[in-house]
């Protein structure tokens, strides 16, 4: 029974207890160098706390009693308690940079995806505007995340691959991996079944921790946030999905800017909503972000910074997300970006719905 946490000390490292599923090349590596440092604080605390207890009774005395001993230096001994160790800690930095360097030099021909971290979430750009807050790879296909982050620091952290690295503003972050393990599908039954029950049961939520797979069968593998980064820093993990082959992870790539079967515009639009970076500007309580407020919106009419006045409908939605610099909002910066070419017709309306259906009814 105590078999899972004593493996280490026989090596046997993938049994998803003691270590995480082992799902990348790097896992062999940094699994064996954890578990040599690990020997290593082994082999010299056992000794350290046997001669520790081993003296205190040995020179025990009672109160008052004087110290008899005035031993006060011996190079030897202090030379080579000094220098062994040293050896040891090189071999650890040497043994630990190796993997770190690896980690830090994508092969050429990887694939490529722009990673974006807010406040709270994760946006996975593919290029040709595809984004999708999961990450989706190939297996057995090296792919580089290229890391920025929009806000204050997060760290991107997949522990089955065991790789972990922050993502700052101002600066691009790098890192790599290939994936040893594919996601599996689901049957569709048990697919069906779980979309009925987040349909039923939680408002149409599919929380894929719920189900063990995603909203497209998949099973997956974590990615969480490392860096404490405020409030819903705990909830700011997403998905990583392994495809098979190429050609599913291109068949997934051409249905990720569709809305999902069963969900409702209100629904996609408040997934967009999140996913697509809107969050970060425009809150949904009615407080001042970057952006006005989504919160009671539609419909009301405001001043332009033109001094013009505008009523909040479709089209104004419409044209704030394709061209924001056209109207601006009295009292705010134009620093919008324009989602020309990066969002559906279906998506645009999608999130027109999400944002009248914020009008608390
Ligand atoms: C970098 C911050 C930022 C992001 C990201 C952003 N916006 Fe904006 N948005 C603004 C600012 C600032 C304004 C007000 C100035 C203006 O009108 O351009 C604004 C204005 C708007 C307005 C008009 C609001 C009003 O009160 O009239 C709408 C609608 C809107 N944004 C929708 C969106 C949607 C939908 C998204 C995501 C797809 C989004 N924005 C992403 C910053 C942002
Ligand atoms: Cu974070």
């Amino acid at each position: 029974m105590f078999g899972p946490f004593l493996s280490p000390l026989w090596g046997d490292v993938n049994d998803g207890l003691w270590f995480p599923q082992d799902a990348s090349t790097f896992a062999g590596e940094v699994d064996s160098t954890f578990n040599m440092i690990l020997w290593i604080c082994i082999a010299f605390f056992i000794p350290i706390v046997i001669a520790l207890a081993w003296f205190a009774i040995k020179y025990h005395q009672p109160k008052g009693g004087k110290a008899t001993s005035r031993v006060r230096h011996n190079n030897v001994l202090e030379i080579s308690w000094s220098v062994f160790p040293a050896f040891v800690l090189v071999i650890m930095f040497v043994r630990g940079s190796w993997g770190y360097l690896d980690q830090r030099e994508p092969p050429t021909g990887a694939a490529e995806v722009n990673v974006q971290a807010f406040k709270w979430d994760w946006s996975m750009d593919y290029g040709n505007g595809i984004v999708s807050p999961e990450l989706h790879a190939v297996v057995n296909q090296p792919t580089r995340l290229v890391m920025r982050s929009t806000d204050v620091i997060h760290s991107l952290y997949v522990p089955a691959f065991r790789i972990k690295r922050d993502v700052v503003p101002g600066r691009y972050n790098v890192i790599w991996f290939e994936a040893t393990v594919a996601s599996e599908k689901v049957s569709q039954a048990e697919l069906d079944e779980a979309l009925k029950d987040a349909e039923e049961n939680h408002g149409g939520d599919f929380d894929p921790e719920r189900y063990g797979f995603t909203r497209q069968g998949y099973t997956y593998f974590d990615l969480y946030c490392a860096e404490y980064c405020g409030r819903d820093h705990s909830q700011m993990q997403t998905v990583v999905v392994v495809h098979e082959t190429q050609e599913d992870f291109e068949a997934w790539l051409a249905a990720a800017n569709v809305k999902p079967e069963g969900m409702t515009d209100e629904e996609y639009g408040r997934q967009l909503y999140q996913t697509r970076g809107c969050q970060s500007c425009h809150s949904i309580d009615g407080t001042r972000l970057v952006g006005p407020s989504f919160a009671g919106l539609f419909g009301t009419t405001h001043a332009l910074e033109s001094g013009e006045q505008v009523t909040v409908d479709e089209n104004y939605v419409r044209e704030s997300i394709l061209d924001p610099r056209a109207k601006i909002v009295a009292g705010y910066q134009a620093v919008m970006p324009s989602y020309k070419g990066q969002l559906t017709d279906e998506q645009i309306n999608s999130l027109v719905a999400f944002i009248k259906s914020l009008n608390g009814d």
